[in-house]
């Protein structure tokens, strides 16, 4: 009897090892992942995963946590370094958390918001079908140029003091170049709106000096997740200046607990402290690769005839590359994404701004994010190296499965997590 139930247990750990042993080989283009270092992968599988710590440090509903205290404080220290802010608070286990904090804290249901439509790159928690509708909040979007791949500030500008609304939301997913803070944040302060910036994509970026400063361009509060550029354990983080008046941000915090979470997962806040301090020792190199390696990688593609969008403004300023493939297939990105994952190209299919909505399985898009690819020692070298693996597969048609040999031997030069404690800088070329 046993034996049935052993047999799971085994099934699962196979594919646990699997699963690591083929990513790995592969070549993950997920924008929104990224790998983590030795010491932050032992904070993930530590004890703390056992424990419960409700409230903030040295003041917990629990016992037994002198450890996790210490652990969290170091935390909250290194963030408001990094990021030069006032506050950081760890206790989010998701950016979509942080947001619903966020909004909880910021609003009250009726409120107006104005956020990017996720047809323009926003986030679904940033919707009315997402955290933004379930607080009650009447949402509103921003104006898109589809030229500047970027919100319209003029439009934007407009339906600022049109709308009066309680808060503006910048940042999202599809996230090339930066957004119009320092242009609107102004105009939105004037109707007494509240700033927040999802910074979940570029949290690393902003953390190395290489996007733009939100704090500095007026946002009131950062909210995040920790995995994508910032290349922590999966969770979320809310980071903010002193703004308003006291209540203002004691409801803030109290909408983070016990508003949206109880107990924060302890082991994965454990792993966003060295994180952070990972991103302190290197997050400026590692940074500033990923923008390099972005770029590259965006010229290497335009070069081997892919349609690069925003190649007027130098493809972008961000860890993403987007490419159009509507002209290459009818099913443009449903089509190109799985036949990548076949050559062993880990990426996803998107909807590009004027793609119609109805088009969502199969958009024009595909982004890609080198984040992660830079984080195990690529340089720009590398990235013609993959522009052409991408070549193969979707222009020349060749078999996926004789690229992914190909992919499979490139990969085995990359299997070192560096801007780590752990492994240092990778070599230069
Ligand atoms: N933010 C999404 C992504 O960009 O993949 C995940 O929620």
């Amino acid at each position: 009897m046993g034996e049935e139930y052993r047999a799971y247990r085994d099934r699962v750990l196979n594919f646990l090892e699997e699963h690591e042993r083929w990513r790995s080989n592969t070549i993950n283009l997920i924008a929104s992942e990224n790998i983590t270092s030795p010491s932050v992968n032992r904070a993930v599988r530590s004890g703390f995963m056992h424990k419960y710590a409700e409230g903030w440090p040295k003041q917990r509903y629990y016992q037994g946590c002198k450890y996790v205290d210490e652990v969290e404080l170091i935390g909250v220290e290194l963030f408001t370094r990094l990021f030069r802010s006032d506050f950081a608070d760890l206790r989010p286990i998701s950016g979509t958390n942080a947001n619903q904090a966020a909004f909880f804290g910021l609003t009250q249901a009726g409120d107006r918001a104005i956020v990017l439509h996720t047809s323009h790159g926003g986030h679904i928690s940033h919707m009315p079908f997402g955290a933004a509708g379930m607080r009650g909040l009447e949402v509103h979007t921003w104006p898109f140029d589809n030229d500047e791949f970027n919100i319209d500030v003029e439009g934007a500008e407009k339906l600022i003091r049109e709308l009066e609304p309680k808060v503006v939301v910048f940042g999202g997913s599809l996230f090339p170049f930066p957004h119009p803070v320092k242009e609107l944040a102004p105009v939105a302060k004037e109707v007494g709106a509240y700033v927040m910036y999802d910074a979940a994509h570029v949290l690393g970026l902003i953390a190395g000096g290489q996007f733009q400063d939100p704090l500095r361009e007026g946002a009131d509060v950062i909210t995040a997740s920790t995995h994508k550029t910032f290349p922590g354990p999966q969770g979320g983080v809310i980071i903010y200046k002193r703004f308003g008046e006291t209540e203002e941000i004691a409801r803030l915090q109290q909408a983070i607990f016990p508003g949206v979470l109880s107990n924060h997962h302890l082991h994965h806040m454990a792993g966003k402290v060295i994180t952070a301090a990972e991103m302190l020792e290197y997050g400026e190199k590692y940074a500033t690769q990923v923008v390099k390696n972005a770029k590259a990688l965006a010229e290497a593609l335009a070069e081997e005839g892919f349609k690069v969008v925003g190649e007027d403004k130098g493809y972008t300023e961000s860890h993403q590359v987007i490419v159009d493939v509507s002209e290459l297939h009818p099913a443009g990105g449903g089509w190109a994404a799985p036949l990548l994952e076949e050559a062993g190209i880990i990426l996803n299919k998107n909807l590009l701004p004027w793609d119609p909505l109805e088009k969502v399985n199969e958009p024009s898009g595909l982004r890609i994010g080198v984040q992660e690819m830079t984080r195990v020692g690529m340089l720009e070298g590398d990235m013609k190296e993959i522009a052409r693996f991408i070549r193969r597969v979707l222009i020349d048609g060749e078999d996926p499965k004789k690229v992914e040999r190909d992919v499979f031997y490139f990969r085995q030069n990359f299997q070192k997590v560096y801007y780590s404690f752990d492994y240092g800088l990778p070599m230069k070329e």
